[in-house]
């Protein structure tokens, strides 16, 4: 016999047959856990599902072409490739399920996102960046569909900027550029203007973004001929194809049961965008819904026999077996070996989550329960502290409402007693809400030693002779430092780059650091936010430039859902350190008048929102955030860059502290409140009540959120005893929020001897013209009635009624 010489080739085969096989035991694995996973629904162990079935064997080619360094932006049918990738366990698939509250159970996001949402851990347990070019990230996922698309902009976008910009220490972050940024959305959700504004950045800018649109050309109940143009959206872009008329995409076309054709054209994507940083869309087809949408109804309602028939045939992983055992990779007896293995792996690992997740809590609950009955056999109502007790007793699978709701609710039968068993009931209750709070509430903002109330104050000084600019010039030398001392920071905007903003804030700064630092953009809010956002996720320092406040609610919805949320949703383990930059307050005119500031304020907590009255203010809060790692807003006054003020020497270097109010005006009678260009007016007003004899107070708040962290408002109200907040918002909106702080979080209301006030603009937007403004926000006329009227209910004779 002839000894085999063709080893190679043999092993080859050999080690092929061992990756298929590998890659069909995690698709069964992933599918048995969307089984199970809906089961565990069904049955109340947890909440609601939405699983990966139906998508599991493109996920394993994705795999495969996912290298260290780069970036996943996805959504909830990742979990194949979550598995693949070594990211996502059996054991952490249920945890996730089930919420459990223990990052080390449940690495997404310890129980705060629903299943489904994946994330990997950028930053260690001090918040501090580990090196994401050494391991597989995916950042972490947001529900609103589509929302993920400008965060992946971004993401590609820095690899772009990595590769082209010298001097930034990438370390950490890149390889010259060759990390991928890869997205995945459902076929309804390209509906979706999300969609089509980040397909269209990325062309522009040719970053490396490869796009998978996973169509099972269903949205929940909605069929593709009620969301598509043509019902195909790889036909419809078309016009995005790279060819001889200029740059685009690489557009390519598979059908999602197909293993081998799958494979290469992840490999051919994951080349044309490594290597060239050209973006490419990966249309998906036929795919399918095993179990239906999510496990809130069933797909049966919707689809047609002939449908759920092919859907069965076509299911991807009942295709892929087929073409194993046509290949000779395995047999059927084979095949059924490993898939009976697995359903009890997956068992296995569900049993062992369960567990993970319910005994501390059963632990916790035997705690209340043995504290209840020491109670109630002190108790002289210890039979209904006992009832309570055996309720909670009774409960087999308890949650912490449970056993807090039996604790509390015991409290009351035994608040006139006095016994030792009282006061240890009393104590473990605090004790145990202060554990166990944090759970759920942490991680809002930074705990690393950069955040930024770690900040300290740096004034501006100034030469003895120091020279009036206008404010811009301050800005803009300013900027100028921060480009220069952080290689990593760049700003980016509609007519930020060639002339250096619409106010010259950044003039001549983009002939000095280049398109790429300083950069123009199209006209597209939310993705200069996601670029923004994207981009902070992979260590660099973004300012993403809105152009006017008054835009800022095409981005306000990404602010909301993805920045504000990103550090919280992960239990800190990525950060997304992002300056937004803009400019509104007291113009004028329906949509440039800059005043929505409590819809902000309300939808961005986990944002610093900054509102300096001047540039020099809003330059050293450019100078504090970028010693911190918090993402904030910063709200320039539109009215302010042609007021002159004095130039500092120390530029670059004088930081304005974050949540510290300024007082700009002493006095005794009145303390009024405001912020941003509003002041101007306040102060006008505050000078002609002198004139009159009243003596008002004047204090800036400068950062809405944090709020006067050191309380001094209330310090001040203790002196005058007198509030007015002063706001041109409507009414309800940031003077509400302020008043609420001042009240009840600084208790002013012990101090004040007259009721306070607040003095808003009119509820219509405000109107064009300088008579527009005049009867729509307060005026200098309307501060000062205002404040006269308070000091005429305290002292008519010396002040009587004007009108
Ligand atoms: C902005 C937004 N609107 C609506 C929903 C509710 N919703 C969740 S999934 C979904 C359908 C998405 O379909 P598709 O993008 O095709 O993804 P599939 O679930 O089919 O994989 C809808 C409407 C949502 N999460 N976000
Ligand atoms: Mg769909």
């Amino acid at each position: 016999m002839k000894p085999n010489t063709n080893t190679k080739t043999e092993i080859t085969f050999e080690d092929f047959k061992a990756e298929v096989l590998n890659d069909y035991k995690t698709v069964v694995t992933s599918r048995e856990c969307s089984l199970l996973g809906r089961r565990e629904v069904l049955t109340g162990k947890a909440k609601f599902g939405i699983f990966g079935d139906g998508k599991e064997v493109p996920q394993i080619a994705w795999a495969k072409a996912f290298q260290n360094g780069d970036f996943r932006s996805g959504y909830y049918r990742d979990q194949t490739f979550m598995m693949a990738i070594g990211e996502l366990s059996i054991e952490q698939f249920f945890a996730g399920l089930y919420a459990n509250t223990n990052l080390e159970d449940e690495p997404m996001s310890a129980g705060r996102q629903m299943g489904g949402h994946f994330a990997t851990h950028s930053l260690d347990e001090n918040g501090e960046w580990k090196n994401l070019t050494e391991q597989k990230n995916s950042s972490a996922d947001i529900s609103p569909t589509a929302g993920q698309m400008p965060r992946l902009l971004g993401l590609a976008q820095a690899s772009k900027i990595y590769r082209n910009v010298k001097d930034i220490d990438a370390t950490k972050f890149s390889k010259e550029g060759n990390e991928v940024a890869w997205g995945t959305i459902g076929n309804a959700s390209t509906s979706e203007g999300l969609f089509f504004e980040t397909i269209n950045a990325a062309g522009v800018l040719q970053v490396p973004m490869v796009i998978s649109i996973w169509d099972d050309e269903y949205g929940i109940s909605v069929h593709a001929r009620h969301q598509t143009t043509k019902e195909n959206i790889s036909e419809i872009l078309k016009g995005f194809q790279r060819d001889e008329n200029g740059n685009g995409y690489e557009i390519l076309r598979v059908n999602g049961w197909n293993y081998p054709e799958l494979i290469d054209t992840y490999q051919r994507a994951s080349q044309v965008a490594r290597k060239e940083h050209v973006p490419v869309m990966i249309h998906v087809q036929e795919l399918t819904q095993p179990q239906g949408h999510s496990t809130s109804g069933s797909h049966e309602r919707y689809k047609d026999e002939a449908r759920l028939a092919w859907e069965a045939e076509y299911d991807c992983n009942a295709q892929m077996r087929q073409w194993m055992i046509a290949n000779n990779i395995a047999s059927d007896e084979e095949l059924k070996a490993i898939e009976k293995d697995i359903k009890k792996a997956v068992r296995d690992g569900k049993k062992a989550a369960w567990s993970a997740f319910i005994n501390p809590i059963k632990a916790e609950r035997d705690e209340a329960v043995s504290l209840l009955d020491r109670v109630a056999n002190s108790s002289a109502n210890g039979v209904f502290i006992t009832k309570l007790k055996n309720d909670l007793e009774a409960i087999d699978e308890p949650i912490r409402k449970d056993i807090l709701s039996a604790t509390r609710k015991a409290l009351r039968f035994v608040v006139s007693e006095a016994s030792a068993e009282k006061t240890e009931l009393q104590n473990w209750i605090t004790t145990y809400i202060n554990t166990i709070q944090p759970k759920y509430s942490s991680h809002l903002l930074s705990h690393s030693n950069k955040k930024a109330l770690n900040q300290t104050e740096v004034l501006p000084t100034y030469d003895a002779n120091a020279e009036e600019v206008d404010g811009r010039v301050v800005l803009r030398d300013n900027f100028d430092a921060i480009f220069s001392n952080y290689p990593e920071a760049l700003i980016f905007g509609e007519d930020a780059g060639h002339i250096g903003d619409v106010n010259q804030g950044l003039e001549g700064l983009q002939a000095k650091y280049g398109e790429l630092r300083v950069a123009d953009t199209g006209i597209r809010e939310a993705t200069i936010l996601g670029s923004g956002i994207g981009m902070a996720m992979r260590g660099l320092r973004p300012i993403a430039e809105i152009q006017y406040l008054d835009y800022i609610l095409y981005a306000l919805q990404l602010m909301s859902d993805d920045l504000a949320t990103i550090h919280y949703r992960t239990k800190g383990r990525q950060k997304a350190p992002l300056i937004v930059r803009t400019r509104g307050h007291r113009l004028e005119g329906i949509w440039h008048s800059g005043s929505q500031m409590g819809g902000i304020l309300n939808l961005v907590r986990g944002i610093h929102v900054l509102v300096p009255r001047n540039m020099t203010k809003a330059a050293g809060f450019y100078n504090t955030l970028l010693e911190s790692d918090e993402p904030a807003l910063v709200v320039e006054c539109l009215n302010g860059y042609r007021l002159k003020e004095k130039m500092p020497n120390n530029i670059g270097k004088f930081k304005t502290p974050i949540g510290v109010v300024e007082t700009i005006k002493e006095g005794e009678d009145i303390t009024l409140v405001s912020y941003g260009s509003t002041l101007r007016i306040v102060e006008q007003a505050a000078k002609e009540l002198l004139e009159v004899g009243i003596h008002a107070e004047i204090i800036d708040v400068q950062s809405l959120l944090p709020f006067d962290i050191n309380h001094d408002i209330v310090k001040s109200i203790a002196k005058t005893n007198r509030l007015m907040v002063i706001d041109e918002d409507v009414s309800g909106g940031a003077s509400a929020y302020i008043l609420d702080e001042i009240l009840n979080k600084q208790n002013a209301y012990k101090h004040l001897d007259s009721q306070p006030k607040t003095l808003a603009a009119k509820p219509h937007r405000p109107a064009y013209g300088t008579d527009g403004d005049y009867f729509s926000k307060p005026s200098v006329e309307d501060v000062f009635e205002a404040v006269y009227e308070v000091m005429h209910e305290v002292n008519p004779t010396d002040f009587p009624k004007l009108r």
